[in-house]
């Protein structure tokens, strides 16, 4: 182990250690009907299966005043690297939610699909069901690489198939090792546990989670810059020529915690096209060397990196890597589209882009979302790429299918996607409550009004159609990735937030704490100065996290979201009419 034995480690670190390759207890518990839930070792090492034990939190008062136990429940998340799904998979994950969740799909923000409110009882044939979809769970959470992100560019270039080719690829190579996986979920043969390897994660797998994503230079499409580990294709004369590596990106902070903060990934330079999985794979070695093992607060790379210096990981890097690091090439700045609607996809076939409202496919009584995507994936079997902005774009249609697609949404109440503003289009919220347990204030079911009164205000000033990104979270963790946006909104408390602004639809640029602890009713209210401002002050077509940063002064280092009061207060002076 570099730099000699830690002094300690996290209870997480030894219930890893003391769990045979992730079986823990798991497999004995599940089988144990009395029970309703699991005891904390197994609840840690479920993660690596892809499972969280919840509760449903809306219900916790009342079963704690009845003196009943909570209402445990779990959440399923299946690993979708790029997002890709074919047409029979969907349809499989649309039944299974049905048959053992709560009747509803929930995409997330890195492309995967979630489930809520699997009981115990169901766990085992649920995921069982995932798999025999040829999907798969493992490695959706914990301490290990999670889902791989990809380019989600629907259009017809090769390239941008090889790129979501290389996703899979990466998710496959860094995949656990141990087949506890197997022996628990899919009955498979027990092995001799003390045989069983895992090159590269050793016993205690990585000190936290590894985010990766992996697109073409230019390509705003996948936030690069919040993850661990980034690859951006350079493309020349039609082929991938190789791949600038980010590092070091993260979202996750802590209220009042300033030693806890959000970084932007660092240039780290330039590998060839056949490395992109080794790459991947040294740069989680490295973390899993000399990542924090004792305080998981500071185990992402991020905390490495700021720690020991760029400097100090590229040599690292260089050293253990069987293959050359290049200078950083040149590459066009970040561009976002998302694709929503009909377009040609560029082989005489089109696409279809489809609105979700934060990533949750589910029927409602206005509005059934969950029944018209099953029609429309049965009937037209569209290969699926599910976007990092929790929307769904459909693929390889005919031109009569994109007209029947949107008579199907019409006929399930489902508003087309062209009629919504570019504001409600790009929000995205987190789950946050009722089942997330880390969730401080309310996020997936507050946004919506929140997006209706800002459409309204956006209306008033003249500035409908305006291309604007709003997040939401529950909590300062980052999961919607708030920080990148051109305004977020923070949960600190029920129904208080924090106001971020700043970012952008690049992703490439972290927004400033704007408005602090302001209640649910004040959210529109207290960005009217800057959007007045900006409708009437701004220069031909710049956003409005452009006009911000150009109205800012500031001295504080740029990756660093804390103490950043002064640029609110010049913002307010600007807003009051300099
Ligand atoms: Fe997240 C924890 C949901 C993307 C940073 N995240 C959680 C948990 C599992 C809560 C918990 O630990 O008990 C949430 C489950 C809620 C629920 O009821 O379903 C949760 N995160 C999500 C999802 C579903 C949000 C969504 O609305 O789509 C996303 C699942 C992605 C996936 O398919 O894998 C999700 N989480 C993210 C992202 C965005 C990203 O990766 O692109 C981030 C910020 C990037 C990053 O990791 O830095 C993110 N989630 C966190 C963190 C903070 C990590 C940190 O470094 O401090 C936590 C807390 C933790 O891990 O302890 C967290
Ligand atoms: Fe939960 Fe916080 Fe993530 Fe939202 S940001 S899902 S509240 S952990």
């Amino acid at each position: 182990m570099p730099d000699g034995e830690p002094k300690k480690v996290s209870k997480v670190e030894e219930f890893k250690s003391a769990s045979r390759h992730l079986r823990g207890t798991i497999a004995e518990r599940l089988a144990d009907e009395s029970t309703t839930h699991f005891e904390e070792a197994d609840v840690q090492l479920l993660k690596f299966h892809g499972t969280y034990q919840q509760d449903d939190r809306d219900l916790r008062r009342e079963l704690r005043a009845a003196g009943e136990e909570k209402a445990y429940q779990f959440m399923v998340r299946v690993a979708i690297p790029a997002g890709v799904v074919q047409a029979e998979q969907y349809l499989a994950l649309d039944a299974i939610a049905d048959r053992y969740a709560n009747h509803s799909l929930r995409i997330t923000t890195r492309q995967g699909i979630q489930f809520h409110g699997v009981l115990k009882s169901n766990l085992k044939a649920h995921i069982k069901a995932i798999n025999d979809a040829l999907l798969t769970t493992i490695a959706a959470c914990g301490d290990v690489e999670r889902n791989v992100m990809g380019c989600a560019i629907p259009l017809d270039d090769p390239v941008y198939r090889i790129v979501r080719e290389q996703a899979r690829e990466i998710a496959i190579a860094l995949r656990p090792a141990t087949r506890a996986y197997y022996e628990i979920w899919l009955d498979g043969e027990k092995q001799v546990t003390s045989e069983e390897q895992e090159p590269l994660y050793g016993d205690t797998y990585l000190p936290r989670k590894f985010k990766t994503g992996i697109t073409c230079a230019g390509d705003a499409s996948i936030d690069l810059y919040s993850y661990d580990c980034g690859l951006l294709a350079i493309v020349e004369d039609g082929a991938i020529a190789g791949y600038n590596v980010l590092v070091g990106g993260g979202m996750g902070m802590t209220h009042n915690k300033e030693d806890t903060f959000v970084r932007l990934a660092s240039e780290l330079g330039f590998v060839g096209p056949e490395h992109a999985v080794a790459t991947v794979q040294t740069a989680a070695g490295i973390f899993r060397d000399f990542g924090n093992r004792a305080d998981r607060r500071h185990a992402r790379l991020k905390y490495l990196i700021e720690e020991r210096g760029l400097e100090w990981f590229r040599e690292e890097f260089i050293r253990r890597a069987p293959f050359e690091l290049g200078a950083w090439r040149p590459m066009p700045a970040p561009r976002y589209h998302d694709f929503v609607g009909k377009h040609a996809q560029g082989n005489g076939q089109y696409l279809y882009g489809l609105y979700v409202e934060n990533g949750r496919i589910i029927d409602r009584d206005d509005q059934r979302l969950k029944s018209a995507l099953r029609a429309i994936v049965a009937r037209h079997q569209p290969e699926i790429i599910l976007t990092p902005n929790q929307n769904v774009l459909l693929t390889g249609l005919t031109e009569a299918a994109v007209d029947d697609i949107e008579t199907t949404l019409t006929a399930h109440g489902v508003p087309l996607p062209t009629n919504l503003s570019a504001a409600r289009r790009y929000s995205m919220a987190c789950v946050a409550l009722p089942t997330c347990g880390l969730a401080m204030a309310e996020s997936e079911r507050l946004m919506p009004s929140v997006v209706d009164r800002f459409e309204a205000e956006l209306a008033s000033l003249g500035l409908g159609d305006a291309p604007i990104t709003l997040r939401m979270t529950g909590c300062p963790n980052g999961c919607a990735r708030p920080y990148t946006a051109d305004i977020a909104f923070v949960g600190r408390s029920p129904d208080v937030y924090h106001v971020f602004v700043g970012g952008g639809l690049a992703g490439d640029r972290l927004a400033d704490l704007y408005a602090k602890d302001v209640s649910t009713g004040d959210l529109v209210a207290t960005l009217r100065p800057l959007l007045t401002a900006w409708a009437t002050k701004r220069r031909a077509d710049e956003s409005l996290s452009d006009f911000y940063q150009r109205h800012i002064d500031r001295d504080a280092p740029r990756h660093l979201l804390t103490g950043k009061e002064d640029a609110t207060m010049s913002l307010v002076q600007l807003g009051n009419g300099s």
